[in-house]
């Protein structure tokens, strides 16, 4: 057994509704495709990144557990993206639904040298690059307070493999600004 912690996020509406409720509709349709949610954050809102004047995102976490690999569950989570009509128009474009895999266990993937080279990317080139395969923990984990607030509802203590930091100990090292940013809905 493996267990996830996922992120999920959307700035687009859908046939669900508007964005908090398209992420509602999404968690329901993790569920009905198998996947075992144990626990899950609050849904909150942010401006969007980088551009804050683009539509403002819904986003959470949740933690799964299941005996899949993570190829097999990045899969399934793809899936259902694409049923949600998400295109992948542009690097952080507007999407209807964003599932990121953040980590399985302690894995680090595929290799902890392209996971550094990932994390050290500049940000002119993570703009522009995209991996064309999995990378665990997700590379971008420790700078995004959309992701690491919705965390500290649900794993404040888990610790980052390769840093060894814990998501209280990110989430406290994130400028106040953006922490404040992200809001409960
Ligand atoms: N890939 C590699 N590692 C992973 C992983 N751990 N989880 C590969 C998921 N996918 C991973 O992903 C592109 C490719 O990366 C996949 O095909 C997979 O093989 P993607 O999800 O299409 O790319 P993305 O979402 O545009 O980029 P990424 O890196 O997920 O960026 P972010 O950080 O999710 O940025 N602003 C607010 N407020 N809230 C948001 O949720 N999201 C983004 C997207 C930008 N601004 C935002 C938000
Ligand atoms: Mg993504």
């Amino acid at each position: 057994m493996y267990d996830y912690l996922i992120a999920f996020g959307g700035n687009v509406g859908s046939t669900h509704g508007n964005p908090p409720e398209t992420m509602q509709a999404a968690l329901q349709t993790v569920v009905e495709r198998g996947l075992r949610i144990v626990d899950q954050s609050r849904i909150f809102r942010s401006a969007s990144f980088p551009d804050p004047t683009g539509p403002e995102y819904a986003n959470g976490v949740f933690w799964l557990r299941d005996e899949r690999e993570p190829e097999d569950v990045l899969s399934i989570l793809h899936g259902i993206e694409a049923d949600f009509g998400r295109e992948r128009v542009s690097r952080w474009g507007e999407r209807i639904v964003d599932l990121d895999i953040l980590s399985c266990d302690d894995l680090v993937r595929p290799d902890l040298k392209t996971w550094r080279d990932w994390r050290d990317l500049p940000f002119e080139r993570q703009t522009r690059e995209t991996p064309d395969r999995l990378i665990l923990p997700h590379p971008r984990l420790q700078d995004r307070a959309f992701v690491l607030v919705p965390l500290m509802d649900i794993a404040p203590d888990w610790r980052h493999p390769v840093t060894g930091h814990t998501v209280r100990q990110m989430h406290a090292d994130l400028p106040e600004k953006l922490r404040n940013d992200v809001k409960p809905l």
